[in-house]
Order: C-alpha cells, then sequence, then structure tokens
C-alpha cells in the first residue's frame, strides 16, 4: 500500500442502454479533473467508472437489438472505453456488473444483510418506472398525477413517462429502521450532501418517511442471484450501489482484497447526478449501516445538462431513454477535446442545470483558450526565441523586474486560493484565479514593451527579467490547468523546457514562483488554441 493517504472517487456506472453522451461524459469528467488534481497534490488516487449491465432496462434493449444482455453488454463496452480514453480520462478502474468480482461482493453482501437482520421476505405489489429502474408506491404515484392533473395516466413521479405494474415475490431490505440514523448523519456531517443546497431535498425526503425497499426481482432473470434463493435476481440498484465496494476488494478472498478495501475504503467522494441522489445519499448510506460498514465521506451531486425540447420550447434533461443526446463528437470536432474539458467543466456550473449552446463554447474557448492563455504562450516563447536565441534567459537580480513584479504578486498564494475552489469542486472559480495570472501577464507585456526594451543594450538584464517572468506564468500556470486540460498543458511545459516537472506529486511546491531555470530549450510550435471564427 502507497505511504500516502488515499483519494477514492467514482463516478456512476452507467446503464448500457445507449452510447454514451455529453451528459455520461460530464461527470466522468468531473471525477477525472478531481482525480489529476488529487494525484498532482499528492494523493495515492483511485478514480472507478464503469458499466450498470444488469436490470430490465439494460434487458429490454439488449433485446431490442436482437441480442442476450450480455452479448449486447459485450458490444458496447467498446464505446465507452473509447469515449474516455479520447476524452483523457484516467480512470484507475473499469468495473463492469457481470464481472465475477461483482457476483461475489454482491453475493456476500445478501449473506451480510442476512446475518444482520435488515431483509425479509415478502410481496411487492405497486408501480416501477422501467428507464429509472424504481419503485413507486399507489400513494406516490397519485399525488404525483394528482400535482400534474393526469390522472389514471400513472406516469413516473421522477421523469415523467409511463409506469408498469408489478406484482411479485420480492426481497425487503430494511429501510424504513434507518430513518433517524440518517437525519443524525446528515446533522452530524452536513457536507456529506453537497453542494449544500442538495442536502434540503434530500433530508425532507427521509423525514416524510421511509418505506421498505423491494430489494429482488422474480419476474425477470438478467441480474445477480439471490445466494440463498434460486428465483430472485438482484434488484439493479441493490447490485449497482455495491460497485463502490467491489472495486477495492469488498467480498473478494486473500489478504490483498482485504488490504486494499482498509486502505480506500470509505471513498472520498462518489460523483452522481441530481437524479440519483437518493439513491446515494439515503439507500447506500442505509445499506452501509445495516453491514457495520463505513460511510463515504462525500456525495457530490451535479445538475442536468438540458436540451430545448423543439415541441414544447421547455428545457429538458439530455437522457439516452429520451433520444436527445448530443454526441461527445460534435463538440470534439468544434472545440478539439481539450477545449471541450475546459468549457464542460469551467462554465457549466456542476450546481445548477445548464443548457447547452454552441455559441456560448465558442465564446469561453476564444476568451480564455485562443485569446489569453494561447496567446501568452505564443507571444512569450516567440519572443524568448527572438530574443534570446530560444533558451530561458537568465536573470538579472540588478535590473528592473527581478524582485518587484506585478506577476510574482498575483502567483503569490494562488495555488492555495485555486486548490480551495478545487476541492470544492467549483472548477469555474478555479480557472478563473488562474486566469488572473494569465490575464496579468498579457497586461505586462503591453506594459513592459519588451519589443523597445530589445533595442536598447542597457536594458538587456530588464528584457532577460521581463521574459523570464512571462515563460514562470506559463509555467505555473500550465501546472494548475494541467487537471482540466492535460495534453495542452504538458505540451506547454515542454515548449519552455520543462517537460519533466508534467508528472509531479507535490504541485503546491511546483506552483511556487521563482523556479525556472536559465538555458532551458523554448520551443514555438502551431498554435495550442487555434482562435475560432
Ligand atoms: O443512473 N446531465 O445510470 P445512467 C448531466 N446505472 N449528467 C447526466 C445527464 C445529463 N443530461 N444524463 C446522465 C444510472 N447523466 C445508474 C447508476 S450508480 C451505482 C448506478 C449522468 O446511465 C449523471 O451522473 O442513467 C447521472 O446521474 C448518470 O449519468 C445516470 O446514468
Amino acid at each position: 500500500m502507497s505511504s500516502k493517504p488515499s483519494y477514492y472517487i467514482t463516478t456512476p456506472i452507467y446503464y448500457v442502454n445507449a452510447d454514451p453522451h455529453l451528459g455520461t461524459a460530464y461527470s466522468t469528467i468531473i471525477a477525472d479533473v478531481q482525480a489529476r488534481y488529487r494525484r498532482a497534490a499528492g494523493y495515492s488516487v483511485k478514480f472507478l467508472t464503469g458499466m450498470d449491465e444488469h436490470g430490465q432496462k439494460v434487458a429490454e434493449a439488449a433485446e431490442k437489438h436482437g441480442m442476450t444482455p450480455q452479448e449486447w453488454c459485450d458490444s458496447q463496452a467498446p464505446h465507452f472505453h473509447e469515449l474516455w480514453e479520447e476524452l483523457e480520462i484516467s480512470n484507475d478502474d473499469f468495473i463492469r456488473t457481470t464481472e465475477p468480482r461483482q457476483k461475489r461482493a454482491v453475493q456476500y453482501l445478501w449473506e451480510r444483510m442476512q446475518e444482520a437482520g435488515y431483509i425479509y421476505k415478502g410481496s411487492y405489489d405497486g408501480w416501477y418506472c422501467v428507464p429509472d429502474e424504481t419503485f413507486f408506491t399507489e400513494t406516490q404515484v397519485e399525488k404525483a398525477d394528482e400535482a400534474r392533473g393526469t390522472e389514471g395516466q400513472h406516469l413516473c413521479p421522477d421523469c415523467h413517462r409511463p409506469l408498469e405494474r408489478v406484482k411479485e415475490e420480492s426481497w425487503f431490505f430494511k429501510l424504513s429502521a434507518f430513518q433517524d440514523k440518517l437525519l443524525a448523519l446528515y446533522d452530524e456531517h452536513p457536507d456529506f450532501v453537497q453542494p449544500d443546497f442538495r442536502m434540503n431535498e434530500v433530508r425532507s425526503f427521509v423525514e416524510g418517511g421511509l418505506n421498505d425497499l423491494s430489494v429482488s426481482r422474480t419476474s425477470f432473470d438478467w441480474g445477480i442471484q439471490v445466494p440463498f434463493d434460486d428465483e430472485h435476481v438482484t434488484y439493479v440498484w441493490f447490485d449497482a450501489l455495491t460497485n463502490y465496494m467491489t472495486a477495492v476488494g469488498y467480498g473478494q478472498e486473500g489478504d490483498e482484497a482485504a488490504a486494499d478495501f482498509a486502505y480506500r475504503w470509505p471513498a472520498q467522494t462518489h460523483i452522481v447526478g441530481k437524479d440519483i441522489i437518493r439513491f446515494h445519499c439515503v439507500i447506500w448510506p442505509a445499506m452501509l449501516m445495516a453491514l457495520g460498514e463505513a460511510l463515504p465521506e462525500h456525495v457530490f451531486a451535479h445538475g442536468f445538462l438540458t436540451v430545448k425540447n423543439e415541441e414544447t420550447g421547455k428545457a429538458e434533461k439530455m437522457s439516452k431513454s429520451r433520444g436527445n443526446a448530443i454526441a461527445p463528437r460534435e463538440v470534439i470536432e468544434k472545440l478539439g477535446v481539450e477545449g471541450y474539458r475546459y468549457y464542460f467543466m469551467t462554465d457549466v456550473t456542476p450546481g445548477t442545470d445548464g443548457a447547452i449552446s454552441f455559441g456560448r463554447m465558442e465564446q469561453v474557448y476564444n476568451a480564455d483558450l485562443a485569446n489569453s492563455w494561447g496567446n501568452l504562450i505564443s507571444r512569450s516563447t516567440n519572443m524568448c526565441i527572438k530574443y534570446f536565441e530560444g533558451a530561458t534567459p537568465e536573470r538579472d537580480s540588478s535590473a528592473a523586474g527581478y524582485a518587484e513584479n506585478p506577476l510574482a504578486a498575483v502567483a503569490d498564494g494562488l495555488f492555495e486560493r485555486y486548490a480551495a475552489k478545487m476541492e470544492a469542486f467549483a472548477y469555474g472559480d478555479a480557472a478563473k484565479e488562474v486566469m488572473e495570472l494569465v490575464h496579468a501577464a498579457n497586461l505586462y507585456i503591453e506594459n513592459s514593451e519588451p519589443w523597445t526594451l530589445a533595442k536598447d543594450p542597457a536594458k538587456t538584464g530588464e528584457l532577460a527579467n521581463v521574459i523570464w517572468n512571462l515563460l514562470e506564468c506559463i509555467r505555473i500556470t500550465a501546472h494548475l490547468l494541467m487537471p482540466l486540460m492535460p495534453s495542452t498543458s504538458a505540451e506547454a511545459l515542454r515548449r519552455i523546457g520543462c517537460e519533466g516537472e508534467a508528472a509531479t506529486d507535490n504541485m503546491a511546491a511546483a506552483c511556487a514562483w521563482g523556479q525556472l531555470a536559465a538555458g532551458l530549450p523554448v520551443e514555438k510550435g502551431e498554435a495550442l488554441f487555434p482562435r475560432l471564427a
């Protein structure tokens, strides 16, 4: 095991009912940025993503495509792998719920649940939403129908799509026993659910009273068998939530698995969309409490990417089941992968819903990347090549711009300001901090007029300081932007002769002002962010 502190972060495991889209990618990139930041900040990171392959929805998708569920899932897995690779997702593990390790963990969990006395056999009679894989009671459905004036149609209270009536024998989890314990958890750990305004929704749901949860199905068989009851397969959410522990050794044999679990569990952060907040903030902690396992530290729930429904004119959630999803390719073609990551991570606030706008994408790309950071890199490296034969200059301590300069002042404390925002998943605010240094550097070029200094041999020392200060800004901003834009940041470091720094695990030290060595080779290269017309 590493001597570094563990940072374990997960994304939802996605249903295999269609190709991944911008929304799925959004959660995955949020987790990737955090994972990359934490690695650079000195943590031993485990970053998990994967696929949720069981359940009725996936079985139905397979049938529609004329395949067995397993064939269908196998045919879809490469689409996820390819997209994550293209989007520079640095996951350390990729779990599929049809893997043997998941079966072992889920069956182990069933046994522990039974030992603990938190499951019992009964009969379920109520409503089921297949797209959401969620049970709803008669009262929940009636209330929702009444509120919408659609009595008799029985639509899902959450996604408003038609429900199925389900009547079957089922095992139940005693969720109702955890109401007080959950409320105590929210009181004692108000940051369990982030952002904080999402906590209200979770709390009022639990205060409204909890029903026991049906956790096995008998009307179809695409799932993990209940170990002590052949007729039953595990309800897809009971199975899926367990994945977070499976991937760090839960229910697996051997000392290594036990050591891994001891080191990695509990997870620091589960990244989820707001649609699955109840599963992660109510059912999952209750399951863990029943098992006597530690609870994850935080569940970070982001909003939806929305698209306008052409018929109603209203913004609606982009989703695979609704068929209104935009393929990531469309955005990659426009902005490139790094521009794509930068736009979604800094301009689409993770707290609230965000409407997709191609116009806005272009604006952010041009303003921050083409005109600001890209421009700083190209002007500074050009001047270094022109005035110092392409080698980082030696600073002159006796000349102006050495001790007192506006850029060192902005860089002072920058890492700490940035880190606080990164850790709060406020990536847009973190990027703003970095852009302050970028803007200050571009302004510094105008104010210090290196082209005028270059004409006066007595000002060579000052010119060296100006160019050095600019290159030092590139070095520091490349470190800070690395989690958002890994390739361009590494390329920026390479162009100023600092490629060896890209893999740092001490970002705080790397971002301290004053470290750029003299005599490193500086290169110009193609524009990193060509301006969009
Ligand atoms: O719910 N905007 O899988 P899923 C933002 N298998 N994020 C979106 C989005 C959108 N329009 N659409 C989807 C499941 N997402 C379960 C999870 S976890 C133990 C099991 C993201 O394929 C968001 O993170 O329906 C949402 O919560 C998730 O995809 C749902 O993915």
